[in-house]
């Protein structure tokens, strides 16, 4: 093993772990919302002109293929984007946890063209986006309470960590697509 060698941490955590301790503030905002408006079409362009046995590489050993990668995006986001929802019109309401592995073996994930679930997205995040933009500052300091741990998360945090996600699994791709020549 050389210093240089991709640990398993590197391939999984392309663009690092989530940082819960980074404050986001105010000014944040815009650059968030963008980068969440910018996923669709990030996601798609990552994929753009891979073959079927390509979309069916694993993009680390014991990871997803870089189909289900495709499809598992809108599943988070739905989850998502009805959080923020159910944290706008209720009073630190307790949300529901999903099981992201096993949603990933469902048949959806495992028939449907990703074309679907690229076009899910992009309908998705335009109803989102267009919510979050609509936001007062004070709406993003509503919070939502997560029953792991009973952590509570204001819709900023959400909004960072789902600007995050979108990165982190574009980088997926974009990462696997880099150490094999594609
Ligand atoms: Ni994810």
């Amino acid at each position: 093993m050389t210093a240089t060698a991709a640990t398993t941490d590197d391939l999984r955590y392309p663009i690092g772990k989530f940082d819960w301790s980074a404050p986001v503030s105010e000014a944040d905002y815009p650059r968030l919302i963008a980068e969440i408006a910018g996923a669709p079409g990030a996601l798609r362009s990552a994929i753009a002109g891979l073959s079927r046995d390509q979309l069916e590489t694993r993009y680390r050993p014991g990871g997803w293929t870089v189909k289900q990668v495709v499809h598992h995006v809108p599943d988070s986001h739905l989850n998502a984007y009805t959080r923020f929802k159910l944290g706008l019109t209720e009073d630190e309401p307790t949300i529901k946890p999903y099981d992201e592995a096993k949603w990933a073996e469902l048949p959806d994930s495992q028939r449907v063209p990703i074309d679907v679930s690229l076009d899910l997205l992009e309908s998705l995040h335009q109803r989102w986006v267009a919510l979050l933009k609509a936001m007062d500052p004070a709406d993003f300091n509503r919070a939502i309470r997560h029953p792991e741990h009973n952590r509570i998360m204001t819709l900023a945090q959400l909004l960072a960590l789902y600007a995050w996600h979108s990165r982190h699994h574009v980088a997926h791709i974009v990462e696997l697509r880099k150490r094999e020549g594609w």
